[in-house]
């Protein structure tokens, strides 16, 4: 198994969290959990450790909307230049429902443009946060580059993770969206007009705890990226708002999502029966390559899916290997691109162990 690799995931290291209305620090989401991974996988050998190549902004464009990306980009030092706190960019004000009528475009000020891009306080904005984010976007992108050229399977060791982030939203710790710009990359090798009706030439598994939203996002009212997605109760759990089994898909979109919800306190058992329930979608709409958002925050003892009161998962160590297994059983070209995870003295062997599960060693 190939992982692509950067330090450069260090460039973003923000200073504290709100949990439950208290700044605590540090943040769940650290540095400390990519180089915790890396020296996992390279103390089981599982194969080389390989920089990502520079893709340039381009592949961006397909997943998220322009004036986002530029936002994200120049958001810290307008920010700290209009006078914010420099520990990080964070919004004050937040548009919700009744200001939707009047919501077209950001802000001109530098300290009020965060509220129109950002979703949740888990999502602050440090001065290498844009050069991080794209380097995990580049580790992705990198990896579907690999897969394209023949390779069987590639591990991206992204950070920050990806799938809360929107088209022009950034939340739950996520930017930009490696999984979805790494599928979104992959269909330039497919061809959609001599594809069966009911088929993608794409999909993307999330895995980790939390329901993509943002994956979902990007993809509601499209059919050529399958979106499936095993996870908590939203209505106990992150993202709160979306992630429900009654969302299909709309549009040309319609049956192409697919919302797994699970109890709390989901074991290894359980797990496994929806696992397969999500492959067996998979296969019936046999795509060319899957995308795996791989989070392994269903780890029991999870800190972040266990906030406060709310629902968490139960998966031993053992279910990691068995999760790889099976997901390599499906036989296809596979990009495992990291998301969350955050039982730092467990998050190494599960890595691992997803790993070589899928690899079968
Ligand atoms: C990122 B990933 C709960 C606040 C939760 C964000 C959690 C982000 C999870 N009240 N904050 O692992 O899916
Ligand atoms: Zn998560």
């Amino acid at each position: 198994m190939i992982t692509i690799y950067t330090p450069d995931h260090a460039l973003h290291d923000a200073p504290h969290e709100f949990i439950e209305g208290r700044l605590t620090a540090p943040p769940h989401e650290s540095p400390q959990r990519a180089e915790l991974i890396r020296a996992a996988v390279e103390r089981a050998g599982l194969g080389p450790l390989v920089p990502p190549r520079a893709f340039g902004a381009g592949p961006l464009r397909a997943v998220h909307a322009d004036d986002y990306l530029a936002y994200l980009e120049h958001a810290y030092e307008r920010w700290v230049a209009a006078g914010g706190s420099p520990a990080a960019v964070m919004p004050d004000t937040l548009p919700l429902r009744w200001m939707g009528r009047w919501l077209r475009r950001a802000p001109e000020s530098p300290t009020a443009a965060p509220g129109y891009y950002t979703y949740d306080l888990s999502a602050p904005i440090v001065r290498g946060t844009y050069a991080a984010a794209r380097a995990s976007a580049d580790l992705a992108l990198t990896g579907a580059a690999l897969l394209l050229e023949g390779q069987r399977a590639a591990y991206a060791l992204c950070r920050p993770p990806g799938h809360h982030a929107g088209r022009d939203m950034c939340g739950g710790y996520c930017y930009l969206n490696n999984a979805a710009v790494a599928a979104a990359y992959l269909l330039q090798a497919t061809n959609d007009d001599q594809r069966p009706a009911g088929t993608s030439a794409v999909a993307i598994l999330d895995i980790d705890f939390h329901h993509g939203n943002g994956t979902q996002q990007i993809f509601y009212e499209r059919s050529d990226v399958l979106f499936v997605s095993i996870h908590g109760d939203p209505a106990r759990t992150y993202p709160y708002f979306a992630g429900f089994p009654e969302e299909r898909g709309e549009g040309a979109g319609e049956g192409f999502n697919l919302n797994i919800v699970l109890p709390n306190g989901t074991d290894n058992p359980r797990y496994l029966d929806a696992l397969d329930q999500a492959l067996a979608r998979i296969a019936q709409a046999r795509p060319r390559f899957l995308v795996v958002s791989a989070g392994l925050d269903t780890f029991g003892g999870d800190p972040v899916a266990q906030m406060g009161q709310e629902a968490s998962f139960a998966l031993t160590a053992d279910a990691y290997p068995a999760i790889g297994r099976r997901i390599a059983a499906l036989g296809l070209p596979t990009l495992l691109v990291q998301e969350g995870g955050y039982a730092t003295a467990a998050l190494g062997e599960n890595v691992v162990g997803l790993l070589r599960g899928f690899a079968g060693v």
